[in-house]
């Protein structure tokens, strides 16, 4: 009998905040050695570094990408590089450049090098003011007002495209605001969900740059990692939708997360500055109708406010603690 050959995985912007639990995640799945991490010029944490192999590479430069995908025989690619929703404001044409040109590369050498599967990444961003607000449904309005968002819809367009036209498996997920303790989040609106923690346990206040009844979906990080390995595992031919699923978990305003974190921490305050970001964070929804990836896949998170802030709260002391010994 044939012997199935062991996935090879690349995985691109490896040193954010979900690129680096995902490639711990994988390791620990697929072997460490087959799970090659990537990143463009940040130093890898000692983690990543130490549990399997690490190589730079830009993703906007075809000939960087290819390199390593022939060095290590690579068969699947999970793209996590981005340029997310604040920095793209600042940068409009390198979040065009990463987000577009650096994903056309990588389905491009996919499809020439027939590889297995690919995961592309979208987010709630790919929605704007025009979408409804509650409970937004799967197939709707897609007018974001954010270069990110553009680049979000036009990755799914573009790879839903890969996949009808080239029959190459590629697969995305819309991801809320993910909230961890490993690695900060950089450049994102939802980025004060994950910054809130932080400083709730190093300085007990925060000031927050959306106002107090700003709601956003958002997600603890093991259901990310669940959502998007689930994905990934699913079977093709139960699949209707394939580079847009919407994902929810969690809703909340910043004034709900403060009362839950004074549940743990009573001294802790929050005061609130709004700046630019507000507008971002009121031009997407507050919530989200997953019931296609329930469906298709099986979809089913288990954190939810209550639950995902003990955790942070317990998780994130750990590790401060230790930093500071
Ligand atoms: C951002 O805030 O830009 C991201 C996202 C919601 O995709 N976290």
């Amino acid at each position: 009998m044939a012997q199935k050959k062991t996935k090879k995985i690349l995985i691109t912007g490896a040193v954010g905040q979900i690129g680096s639990e995902l490639t711990t995640e994988l390791r620990k799945k697929y072997g460490n050695d087959n799970v090659i991490a990537t990143g463009r010029k940040t130093q890898p944490s000692d983690t990543l570094l130490n549990s399997g192999p690490f190589e730079f590479i830009d993703i906007t430069k075809r000939e960087t990408v290819e390199k390593i995908i022939d060095q290590y025989d690579i068969d699947t690619i999970y793209n996590m590089s981005a340029i997310l929703s604040v920095v793209g404001e600042q940068k409009p044409m390198i979040c065009w450049d990463v987000n577009i040109n650096g994903l056309y590369n990588i389905l491009e050498i996919a499809r020439e090098k027939e590889m297995t599967r690919i995961f592309v990444p979208s987010s709630i961003a790919a929605f704007g003011p025009e979408t409804p607000r509650e409970n937004t449904p799967q197939e709707t309005v897609l007018k974001p007002k954010t270069m990110y968002g553009v680049t979000k819809v036009a990755g799914e367009l573009l790879s839903d495209y890969y996949c009808k036209r080239f029959n190459l498996d590629v697969r995305g997920v819309r991801y809320p605001g993910i909230i961890s303790s490993e690695t900060l989040p950089g450049g994102g609106t939802t980025d004060y969900a994950v910054a809130i923690f932080y400083e709730a346990i190093k300085n007990k206040k925060y000031t927050c740059f959306v106002k107090k009844d700003t709601v956003l979906p958002m997600m603890y990080m093991p259901d990310c990692l669940k959502a998007t390995l689930d994905v990934m595992e699913a079977d093709f031919s139960k699949l209707k939708h394939h580079c847009d699923f919407n994902l929810a978990s969690m809703s909340f305003s910043v004034g709900e997360l403060t009362a839950e974190i004074q549940k743990h921490i009573p001294e802790f305050k929050c005061d609130y500055k709004p700046d630019f970001r507000q507008a971002i964070a009121d031009s997407w929804p507050k919530s989200i109708d997953d019931s296609a990836a329930r469906k298709e896949w099986g979809w089913k998170p288990s954190y939810n406010l209550q639950t995902m802030t003990k955790d942070m709260i317990e998780k994130l002391g750990e590790r401060l603690q230790k930093v500071t010994l």
